[in-house]
Protein backbone atom coordinates (compact mmCIF):
# COMPACT_ATOMS: atom_id res chain seq x y z
CA UNK A 1 0.00 0.00 0.00
CA UNK A 2 1.53 3.57 -1.20
CA UNK A 3 0.48 5.63 2.05
CA UNK A 4 1.47 3.10 4.26
CA UNK A 5 3.47 4.22 7.50
CA UNK A 6 6.24 1.88 8.28
CA UNK A 7 6.59 1.70 12.11
CA UNK A 8 9.42 -0.37 13.44
CA UNK A 9 9.62 -1.25 17.44
CA UNK A 10 12.24 -3.71 19.08
CA UNK A 11 11.15 -5.77 22.50
CA UNK A 12 12.18 -8.42 24.50
CA UNK A 13 10.65 -10.49 27.41
CA UNK A 14 7.49 -8.85 27.05
CA UNK A 15 8.16 -5.42 25.77
CA UNK A 16 5.87 -6.19 23.19
CA UNK A 17 3.01 -5.95 24.89
CA UNK A 18 4.57 -2.47 26.05
CA UNK A 19 5.16 -1.88 22.32
CA UNK A 20 0.99 -3.07 21.68
CA UNK A 21 0.71 0.37 23.86
CA UNK A 22 2.60 2.62 21.69
CA UNK A 23 0.97 0.68 18.86
CA UNK A 24 -2.45 1.15 20.13
CA UNK A 25 -1.54 4.69 20.53
CA UNK A 26 -0.53 5.60 16.95
CA UNK A 27 -3.29 3.75 15.77
CA UNK A 28 -5.75 5.59 17.35
CA UNK A 29 -4.18 9.00 16.39
CA UNK A 30 -2.95 8.47 12.88
CA UNK A 31 -5.48 8.38 9.67
CA UNK A 32 -3.15 6.74 7.35
CA UNK A 33 -2.56 2.88 7.01
CA UNK A 34 -0.05 1.40 9.38
CA UNK A 35 2.41 -1.36 8.90
CA UNK A 36 3.86 -2.57 11.45
CA UNK A 37 7.30 -4.50 12.06
CA UNK A 38 8.49 -6.05 15.70
CA UNK A 39 12.29 -7.04 15.89
CA UNK A 40 12.16 -9.07 19.09
CA UNK A 41 13.74 -11.48 20.82
CA UNK A 42 12.29 -13.78 24.15
CA UNK A 43 12.61 -15.46 26.60
CA UNK A 44 8.86 -16.11 27.17
CA UNK A 45 6.70 -19.11 26.27
CA UNK A 46 3.43 -17.09 25.51
CA UNK A 47 5.15 -15.54 22.35
CA UNK A 48 2.91 -17.30 19.68
CA UNK A 49 0.12 -15.86 21.31
CA UNK A 50 1.15 -12.62 22.10
CA UNK A 51 2.05 -12.20 18.76
CA UNK A 52 -1.02 -13.70 17.59
CA UNK A 53 -3.10 -11.22 19.75
CA UNK A 54 -0.55 -8.49 18.98
CA UNK A 55 -1.51 -9.30 14.90
CA UNK A 56 -4.94 -9.36 15.18
CA UNK A 57 -5.16 -6.00 17.31
CA UNK A 58 -3.56 -4.15 14.62
CA UNK A 59 -5.45 -6.16 11.67
CA UNK A 60 -8.86 -5.52 13.24
CA UNK A 61 -8.15 -1.80 13.02
CA UNK A 62 -7.26 -2.20 8.84
CA UNK A 63 -3.59 -2.10 9.42
CA UNK A 64 -0.65 -4.68 9.53
CA UNK A 65 1.80 -6.01 11.86
CA UNK A 66 4.46 -9.22 11.31
CA UNK A 67 7.15 -9.92 14.17
CA UNK A 68 11.29 -10.73 13.23
CA UNK A 69 12.83 -13.27 15.33
CA UNK A 70 16.33 -11.78 16.07
CA UNK A 71 17.70 -14.23 18.44
CA UNK A 72 20.12 -15.41 15.93
CA UNK A 73 20.95 -12.09 14.85
CA UNK A 74 21.82 -10.13 17.61
CA UNK A 75 24.18 -13.08 18.05
CA UNK A 76 26.18 -11.37 15.39
CA UNK A 77 27.18 -8.19 17.15
CA UNK A 78 29.15 -10.58 19.37
CA UNK A 79 30.71 -8.66 22.57
CA UNK A 80 28.58 -5.63 23.43
CA UNK A 81 28.24 -3.83 26.55
CA UNK A 82 25.52 -4.51 28.98
CA UNK A 83 24.59 -1.57 31.17
CA UNK A 84 22.26 -1.30 34.55
CA UNK A 85 19.35 -0.59 32.87
CA UNK A 86 19.42 -1.91 29.13
CA UNK A 87 20.45 -5.03 27.67
CA UNK A 88 21.34 -6.41 23.98
CA UNK A 89 17.91 -5.64 22.89
CA UNK A 90 18.89 -1.97 22.88
CA UNK A 91 21.11 -2.56 19.92
CA UNK A 92 17.79 -4.19 17.80
CA UNK A 93 16.97 -0.86 16.86
CA UNK A 94 20.78 -0.79 14.72
CA UNK A 95 19.79 -3.68 12.45
CA UNK A 96 16.40 -2.41 10.91
CA UNK A 97 17.80 -0.97 7.70
CA UNK A 98 19.44 -4.73 7.33
CA UNK A 99 17.10 -6.81 8.44
CA UNK A 100 13.81 -5.44 6.61
CA UNK A 101 15.33 -5.19 3.05
CA UNK A 102 12.14 -3.57 1.72
CA UNK A 103 11.85 -0.87 3.63
CA UNK A 104 12.88 2.43 2.05
CA UNK A 105 11.89 4.68 5.52
CA UNK A 106 10.89 3.80 8.86
CA UNK A 107 9.91 5.43 11.95
CA UNK A 108 11.24 3.75 15.18
CA UNK A 109 10.02 3.76 17.82
CA UNK A 110 10.82 2.89 21.74
CA UNK A 111 8.17 0.66 22.78
CA UNK A 112 7.89 3.06 26.29
CA UNK A 113 6.55 5.94 23.65
CA UNK A 114 2.79 6.93 23.12
CA UNK A 115 1.55 9.01 20.36
CA UNK A 116 -0.31 12.11 21.35
CA UNK A 117 -1.59 13.46 17.54
CA UNK A 118 -1.04 11.71 13.80
CA UNK A 119 2.30 10.71 13.23
CA UNK A 120 1.96 11.48 9.58
CA UNK A 121 3.44 14.73 9.60
CA UNK A 122 7.29 13.61 10.86
CA UNK A 123 6.44 10.26 8.32
CA UNK A 124 6.70 12.87 5.69
CA UNK A 125 9.62 14.99 7.07
CA UNK A 126 11.98 16.43 4.74
CA UNK A 127 15.29 14.66 6.26
CA UNK A 128 17.26 17.08 3.03
CA UNK A 129 19.54 13.99 2.15
CA UNK A 130 20.34 13.16 5.51
CA UNK A 131 20.28 9.20 7.04
CA UNK A 132 18.32 10.06 10.30
CA UNK A 133 15.76 12.19 11.68
CA UNK A 134 15.52 12.29 15.33
CA UNK A 135 15.43 15.26 19.03
CA UNK A 136 18.09 17.44 19.37
CA UNK A 137 18.78 17.40 23.29
CA UNK A 138 21.28 20.30 24.53
CA UNK A 139 24.05 19.52 27.46
CA UNK A 140 22.94 18.72 30.65
CA UNK A 141 23.82 17.46 33.89
CA UNK A 142 27.39 16.28 32.90
CA UNK A 143 25.85 14.76 29.26
CA UNK A 144 26.70 16.28 26.14
CA UNK A 145 24.65 17.58 23.41
CA UNK A 146 22.93 14.70 21.54
CA UNK A 147 20.04 13.22 19.82
CA UNK A 148 17.58 11.09 21.83
CA UNK A 149 17.46 7.76 20.07
CA UNK A 150 13.84 6.65 21.29
CA UNK A 151 12.13 8.17 18.95
CA UNK A 152 13.85 7.96 14.78
CA UNK A 153 13.03 8.62 11.19
CA UNK A 154 15.24 6.31 9.51
CA UNK A 155 16.48 6.72 5.77
CA UNK A 156 16.68 2.86 5.41
CA UNK A 157 18.64 3.47 1.68
CA UNK A 158 21.05 5.30 3.72
CA UNK A 159 21.63 3.21 6.23
CA UNK A 160 22.20 -0.15 4.00
CA UNK A 161 24.85 2.08 2.15
CA UNK A 162 26.34 3.59 4.71
CA UNK A 163 26.42 -0.22 6.27
CA UNK A 164 25.45 1.76 9.44
CA UNK A 165 24.73 -1.25 11.75
CA UNK A 166 28.60 -2.49 11.42
CA UNK A 167 29.77 0.93 11.66
CA UNK A 168 28.19 1.64 15.40
CA UNK A 169 28.02 -1.62 16.46
CA UNK A 170 32.09 -1.96 16.24
CA UNK A 171 31.96 1.88 17.90
CA UNK A 172 30.12 0.22 20.39
CA UNK A 173 32.39 -3.03 21.03
CA UNK A 174 35.45 -1.07 20.41
CA UNK A 175 34.64 2.08 23.14
CA UNK A 176 33.28 -0.39 25.69
CA UNK A 177 34.38 -3.23 25.83
CA UNK A 178 31.90 -5.22 28.29
CA UNK A 179 31.59 -2.32 30.98
CA UNK A 180 29.28 -0.28 31.54
CA UNK A 181 30.81 3.21 30.01
CA UNK A 182 28.41 3.81 27.68
CA UNK A 183 25.70 6.24 29.50
CA UNK A 184 22.88 5.03 27.12
CA UNK A 185 23.19 1.75 25.28
CA UNK A 186 22.42 2.46 21.83
CA UNK A 187 22.46 5.66 21.85
CA UNK A 188 26.17 6.99 22.52
CA UNK A 189 27.50 5.25 19.54
CA UNK A 190 24.68 6.01 17.67
CA UNK A 191 25.72 9.65 18.29
CA UNK A 192 29.38 8.76 18.36
CA UNK A 193 28.79 7.57 14.44
CA UNK A 194 26.13 10.43 13.18
CA UNK A 195 28.10 13.60 14.71
CA UNK A 196 25.53 16.34 13.33
CA UNK A 197 24.41 14.57 10.26
CA UNK A 198 20.85 14.61 10.72
CA UNK A 199 17.64 16.21 11.15
CA UNK A 200 16.08 17.62 14.56
CA UNK A 201 12.50 16.67 14.68
CA UNK A 202 12.37 19.32 17.91
CA UNK A 203 10.65 18.18 21.59
CA UNK A 204 7.11 17.81 20.24
CA UNK A 205 8.16 14.45 18.48
CA UNK A 206 9.97 12.94 21.61
CA UNK A 207 8.44 14.76 24.56
CA UNK A 208 9.91 13.51 27.68
CA UNK A 209 8.40 13.82 30.93
CA UNK A 210 11.83 12.84 32.16
CA UNK A 211 13.75 16.67 30.87
CA UNK A 212 9.58 18.79 31.10
CA UNK A 213 6.50 19.33 31.47
CA UNK A 214 4.74 17.71 28.57
CA UNK A 215 2.10 19.76 26.60
CA UNK A 216 -0.75 19.39 24.33
CA UNK A 217 0.88 19.52 21.60
CA UNK A 218 3.36 17.31 22.80
CA UNK A 219 3.01 14.43 19.32
CA UNK A 220 5.04 11.88 20.83
CA UNK A 221 5.65 10.84 24.72
CA UNK A 222 8.60 8.89 25.66
CA UNK A 223 8.62 7.80 29.18
CA UNK A 224 12.42 7.51 28.95
CA UNK A 225 14.59 7.11 32.11
CA UNK A 226 14.29 5.05 35.44
CA UNK A 227 12.72 1.84 35.17
CA UNK A 228 10.79 2.54 37.97
CA UNK A 229 8.79 6.02 36.73
CA UNK A 230 7.33 4.21 34.04
CA UNK A 231 3.61 4.47 33.46
CA UNK A 232 3.21 0.68 33.90
CA UNK A 233 4.39 1.10 37.46
CA UNK A 234 3.46 4.64 38.35
CA UNK A 235 0.31 6.16 37.13
CA UNK A 236 0.84 9.85 38.65
CA UNK A 237 1.21 11.83 35.86
CA UNK A 238 -1.75 12.95 33.11
CA UNK A 239 0.81 11.06 30.58
CA UNK A 240 0.53 8.22 32.55
CA UNK A 241 -3.16 8.37 32.58
CA UNK A 242 -2.85 8.71 28.64
CA UNK A 243 -0.95 5.55 28.94
CA UNK A 244 -3.23 3.33 30.78
CA UNK A 245 -6.61 5.18 28.83
CA UNK A 246 -4.59 3.08 25.91
CA UNK A 247 -3.01 -0.10 27.43
CA UNK A 248 -6.99 -0.34 28.13
CA UNK A 249 -7.47 -1.04 23.85
CA UNK A 250 -5.21 -3.70 23.88
CA UNK A 251 -5.42 -7.29 24.57
CA UNK A 252 -2.95 -7.04 27.40
CA UNK A 253 -4.39 -4.55 29.99
CA UNK A 254 -4.94 -8.11 32.57
CA UNK A 255 -1.13 -8.58 31.85
CA UNK A 256 -0.13 -5.02 33.10
CA UNK A 257 -2.42 -5.16 35.69
CA UNK A 258 -1.61 -8.94 37.51
CA UNK A 259 1.08 -10.77 35.58
CA UNK A 260 3.24 -7.94 35.55
CA UNK A 261 4.24 -8.49 39.35
CA UNK A 262 5.78 -11.77 38.24
CA UNK A 263 7.74 -10.41 35.63
CA UNK A 264 9.21 -8.02 37.42
CA UNK A 265 10.05 -10.07 40.29
CA UNK A 266 12.40 -12.69 37.70
CA UNK A 267 12.90 -9.71 35.42
CA UNK A 268 16.66 -9.72 35.11
CA UNK A 269 17.32 -13.16 36.44
CA UNK A 270 16.55 -15.12 33.04
CA UNK A 271 18.11 -13.35 29.97
CA UNK A 272 18.24 -13.91 26.53
CA UNK A 273 16.45 -16.71 25.44
CA UNK A 274 16.38 -18.20 28.42
CA UNK A 275 20.27 -18.72 28.98
CA UNK A 276 22.02 -16.69 31.30
CA UNK A 277 25.02 -14.89 29.71
CA UNK A 278 28.56 -14.49 30.95
CA UNK A 279 28.43 -10.91 32.23
CA UNK A 280 29.63 -8.52 29.19
CA UNK A 281 28.16 -10.69 26.53
MN1 LIG B 1 12.88 4.70 25.67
Amino acid sequence: MKDEIDIAFCASDNFEKVAAVAAMSVMENTKSPLCFHIFFTSSYTDDAIAMDFWVRMAESRGHRAQFIRCEAKTLMFGRLPNGWHWNRTHFLKLGIAEWAPDLNRVLYLDADVIANGDVAELWNMDLGGRPLGARYVKEEGGNPAHFNSGVMLMDCDAWRQRRVMDAVVDIARRNNPGDFKLYCADQTPLNQYFGNDYVDIGPAYNAMPLLEQISENAKIIHFCGDFDRTPWKERDSDAAQLWWEYCEKTPFKKFFDGTYQTWLKYRGQVSYNGLKLPEGL
